[in-house]
């Protein structure tokens, strides 16, 4: 059922489960992880939050693992009365405990760029997630294409996983990669993000293909962040298409997004200065002859021209963040960017919590 709470947390005794929704004051919660009544194959509840986490400014977020009281498993409804600390936290989409981020990108149809790949990849690395690559659409490309993919990402640090979902494969390599994990999914758009989420949970039904529809948004295409579940164990969440995202780490950390870069540092003397760019500076131990060096360049200039601006960022844009850093760079924790606050009309309100409690009954 998509829970992932036994095998990675201590979690007090209770009722807990995750929350995979959230709209106006109700959080969609799956519960699991715990003996519970009906054990298995137990509906979300809808859930409010309990006054005192309120008075005590807890938010409670998509990912959090909250503890439920009062269920009433009749109406499929109950509360929530506490949220244990988070492991990691994104900001925008805004998801708590994610543990991985796959980039999702297409071989063909749109042709891959190693320059955007590499934005998408820094974007991602720069969460300090565990980040995979999957190359869709190999059926339009002849299998040279592939392997010299291949083995250019293997010298980026990565192992990415190659498929095609024309025809549906009947097995897919990502599945044993997203088992027991919640897994953000990014890429461009059209590359086949939304395919790929339908491939492995039927009964997510996301729009692919062309968008239609009034502003363009159909009513699964995240406009909020909704975790979707698979079996046996895992969650994704789509995030919407966007085709260059924006970079607003400090420009000394860029080169750790680099994972070929980190693997040469393992095995090499650092750079003379500790404080070096690694733009030919001398004593530079990393030089300037391996692949992604232009990328680098270009990004560091960029990073440092956002940094010496007065305006920092621009509205709207995607960001990937998240608190904690394994790297163990002395990043503070970017905190989420203070929400504003959209009133939703009471009509919009009521299709919206329509629509949750016509998925719960689907599910
Ligand atoms: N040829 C081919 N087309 C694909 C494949 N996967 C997805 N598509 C098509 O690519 C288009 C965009 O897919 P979609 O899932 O909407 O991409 P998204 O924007 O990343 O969510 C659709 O027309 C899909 O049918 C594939 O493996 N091969
Ligand atoms: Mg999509
Ligand atoms: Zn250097």
């Amino acid at each position: 059922m998509g829970v992932v709470l036994s095998s990675r947390s201590q979690l007090p005794p209770g009722l807990w489960g995750v929350v995979t929704a959230v709209q106006a004051n109700f959080y969609r919660v799956q519960l699991g992880g715990q003996p519970c009544p009906g054990e298995s194959g137990l509906p979300p509840l809808l859930c409010t939050r309990r006054a005192r986490l309120k008075k005590i400014g807890q938010q409670v977020m998509v990912g959090d693992w909250v503890e439920v009281v009062d269920p009433d498993w009749e109406g499929q409804r109950g509360a929530i009365s506490a949220v244990h600390p988070r492991q990691t936290m994104l900001d925008r989409p805004a998801i708590a405990n994610v543990d991985q981020i796959l980039l999702v990108f297409a071989l063909a149809e749109p042709g891959l760029d190693p320059w955007q790949l590499s934005r998408f990849l820094v974007k991602a690395e720069s969460t300090g997630l565990d980040v995979g690559i999957c190359l869709n659409k190999q059926d339009l490309v002849a299998p040279e294409t592939v392997n010299r993919w291949q083995l250019r990402l293997q010298q980026w640090g990565y192992s990415p996983l190659v498929l095609s979902l024309h025809p549906p494969p009947q097995q897919t390599p990502l599945v044993a990669y997203l088992q027991g994990k919640t897994t953000v999914i990014c890429g461009p758009s059209g590359v086949g993000k939304s395919s790929l989420i339908n491939h492995l949970i039927p009964r997510a039904k996301l729009r692919t293909g062309a968008v239609s529809g009034r502003l363009g948004r159909g009513r699964h295409t995240t406009r909020h962040v909704e975790l979707l579940e698979l079996e046996p164990e895992g969650f994704l969440a789509d995030t919407p298409g966007f085709n260059q995202p924006d970079l607003t780490l400090p420009p000394e950390e860029l080169a750790f997004c680099f994972p070929e870069v980190r693997q040469y540092f393992q095995n090499h003397n650092l750079c003379q200065f500790s404080n070096c760019l690694h733009r030919d500076e001398p004593g530079c131990a990393l030089g300037t002859t391996w692949d992604r060096y232009p990328f680098y360049v270009a990004l560091l200039t960029e990073l440092i021209t956002i940094r010496d601006s007065p305006q920092r960022r621009q509205p709207g844009e995607v960001a990937l963040k998240t608190k904690t850093k394994p790297m163990g760079t002395t990043h503070q924790e970017p905190l989420l960017e203070p929400k504003k606050h959209r009133r939703l009309s009471r009509r919009r309100q009521n299709q919206d919590l329509a629509d949750h409690l016509d998925d719960l009954s689907r599910s």
